[in-house]
């Protein structure tokens, strides 16, 4: 365990984040603790302490007050995140993803609709900004800016807001974002289809941010007048999550 180390680290620790306000919180107490815990029974692997400490801090390294979760090595593999117990099963006999809001021609979409649209497949790292990284994960699926251009967005329209079937869980872009070439409503993850626990049949993914933008279980897109920020946004992490400029540690994935 390397519980010296690591607090050396957070002692050097100067960059601007929200963390600095969080110093001596109790969260801070709690990772610590969880830490020695782990430390003493010396049988927890990496991604076992990983996920711990990603339930107890959310999805922000920064957000950590001892700077310990980057220290932790963690193999180059995903971890499954949900901020609920999962999501209810949905397949093509009852998926929809329904478009709302300031739109002129309001529609859903089934599995089968979205499968028979242009599908764009991207290589790119995911990045969680907890710290962890997968190398060139291959993802599929139709362009969220075509499903955009089918609805006819009004001109009020200047953000999307995400819903997830998860209940709870919810993500924002700017309409300008949102129609990048780069941004899918991804079908297919690595090697298949998504799977249920990595938020198929239908999740968002958002390349050049970081892997929270990339809501799972996707199930409505609503045209707004202006950003509503999503679950993390509102307990204070950035809206625009460019990967690299947020937290000045992470390269550009593209
Ligand atoms: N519905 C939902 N989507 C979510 C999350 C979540 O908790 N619920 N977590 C986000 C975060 S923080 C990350 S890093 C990625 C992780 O994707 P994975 O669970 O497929 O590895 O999903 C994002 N999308
Ligand atoms: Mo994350």
């Amino acid at each position: 365990m390397k519980f010296g180390a690591a607090q050396s680290g957070a002692a050097k620790s100067d960059t601007a984040t929200p963390a600095q306000t969080d110093r001596g919180s109790p969260v801070g107490r709690r990772v610590v603790l969880g830490l020695l815990a782990a430390g003493v029974a010396g049988v927890l692997g990496g991604n076992e302490i990983q996920n711990g400490l990603a339930r107890v801090l959310g999805p922000l390294g920064n957000h950590d007050p001892t700077g310990l979760v980057g220290l932790i090595p963690v193999g180059n593999t995903f971890r499954f995140y949900s901020v609920t117990r999962g999501a209810p099963r949905r397949d093509a006999s009852n998926y929809q993803l329904t478009l709302t809001g300031l739109v002129d021609k309001p529609r859903s979409f089934t599995l089968d609709d979205l499968r028979s649209m242009p599908q764009t497949t991207l290589v790119r790292d995911f990045q969680c900004v907890t710290g962890w990284r997968v190398p060139e994960v291959r993802w599929s699926g139709v362009r969220l800016a075509d499903i955009l251009d089918a609805v006819a967005p009004r001109t009020t329209a200047t953000a999307v807001r995400f819903t997830s079937f998860d209940g709870t869980y919810t993500e924002s872009l700017t309409l300008e974002q949102a129609r990048r070439d780069d941004v899918l409503v991804a079908l297919e993850m690595i090697d298949g289809p998504v799977t249920h626990d990595h938020g198929g049949p239908v999740r968002l993914y958002v390349a050049p941010m970081y892997g929270y933008k990339s809501l799972k279980w996707l199930d409505g897109i609503e045209l707004t007048s202006e950003v509503v920020p999503g679950y993390w946004e509102e307990r204070g992490y950035w809206i625009d999550a460019w990967v690299g400029e947020s937290n000045g540690r992470d390269d550009d994935p593209t």
